[in-house]
């Protein structure tokens, strides 16, 4: 449902909390997290770990803190990591690891976010020559990004795991929608994340939660994220009160996301039949839709603005590219309205 006659598409990270968050957040026990002892972060924190079928979690600020930490305790200074090129913690994360932890990212290419085993292999460097950074750890994103919410599947990520473990270097998968990734391939998320030694999922994006994500691994690798955390300025104090809204997050709003891969789907066929619009409605799996907008027609600037004016909004999401996410926010209705709308802005 439209908010304030906005149909707002730009990312799932626009969602409101629900009355339950709300009612939630005002009522939360609340202690000194930084000390310790706030009851609702702890349960959160565990709720979190048993979620993912790891021993431990962090409550962090947000996605951004979470890979950035992951990376900080895994990744030694000087060494180097192996990512894909698309992926946000190379291309929207500040450059944090080579600012914040001194390591060198290397991107490779891939096939919507499968990066083949054959060039993880390639872009290994152990002890080679004098110029080369060793590798230290590899990630990858479940669902990617960049790839239009593509999905790793449990059987490629256990390759990437074999391969990691053979050459002794850290795995952390950028999970931050890693819910939809399991509703798409009706696996339970455990089955995803077993195969990382870290996993980063958001709170605040498709789950609905106003703030927050969530770090997860072993016991004594979440004990250094607390540490890297608090250097980060991530201690939070009474952090209960948003705290409260993560955990009906995880505990309310896993269950609906397949809702909002339904209306994805829809939208990207809705507009597949669009003269001037590009996309292949086949490659939408979760809740994001990207597609091309003909440069002759229109740009990517103008297509923005047009749709704007009539309420419904979207982002621009590399060169020539337009990204729409579809949310607990958005409802059917909101879907029709934006077929028609980018009907009528292409029509002109
Ligand atoms: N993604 C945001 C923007 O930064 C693009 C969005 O609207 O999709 N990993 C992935 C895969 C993400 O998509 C994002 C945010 C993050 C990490 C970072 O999370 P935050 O925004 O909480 O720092």
């Amino acid at each position: 449902m439209s908010y304030k006659g906005i149909s707002d598409f730009r990312s799932d990270t626009v969602t409101r909390p629900t009355e339950k968050m709300r009612e939630a957040m005002y009522k939360a026990e609340v202690g000194d997290d930084v000390l310790g002892d706030d009851p609702t972060v702890i349960r959160l924190e565990e709720l979190a770990a048993e979620k993912l079928g790891k021993e431990s979690a962090l409550f962090v600020p947000s996605g951004t803190m979470g890979n950035t930490i992951a990376i900080k305790v895994a990744i030694p200074q000087g060494t180097e990591v192996l990512l894909e090129e698309k992926s946000h913690i190379y291309n929207f994360e500040c450059g944090n690891i080579s600012r914040i932890v001194g390591a060198l990212p290397r991107p490779i290419k891939s096939s919507r976010g499968k990066i083949p085993l054959e060039s993880l292999e390639f872009n290994f460097h152990r002890g080679e020559r004098a110029h080369i950074p060793d590798t230290a750890g590899i990630t990858l994103e479940d669902t990617h990004n960049y790839w239009g919410g593509a999905v790793l599947e449990p059987e490629y990520l256990a390759q990437v795991s074999k391969f990691a473990k053979k050459k002794g270097i850290h795995f952390h998968l950028d999970g931050a929608r890693i819910f939809n990734a399991a509703i798409a391939l009706s696996v339970d998320a455990k089955e995803l994340a077993k195969h990382a030694d870290s996993v980063m999922f958001c709170l605040s994006k498709g789950l609905g939660a106003p703030i927050g994500s969530m770090l997860a691994g072993t016991k004594e690798f979440i004990e250094s994220a607390r540490l890297v955390r608090k250097f980060l300025g991530g201690g939070m104090r009474q952090a209960g009160v948003i705290a409260a809204a993560g955990i009906v997050a995880i505990q309310e709003m896993i269950d609906r996301l397949g809702d909002d891969h339904i209306r994805a789907k829809k939208l990207a066929l809705g507009i597949s039949e669009i003269e001037g619009i590009i996309i292949d409605p086949q490659e939408v799996q979760t809740d994001i839709v990207i597609f091309e907008v003909d440069p002759e027609k229109l740009s990517v600037e103008e297509f923005l603005e047009e749709l704007g004016k009539r309420g419904v909004l979207a982002l621009s999401f590399g060169p020539g590219r337009v990204r729409m996410v579809t949310h607990k926010d958005i409802d059917d209705k909101d879907v029709e309205r934006a077929i028609k709308t980018v009907k009528e802005v292409m029509k002109q």
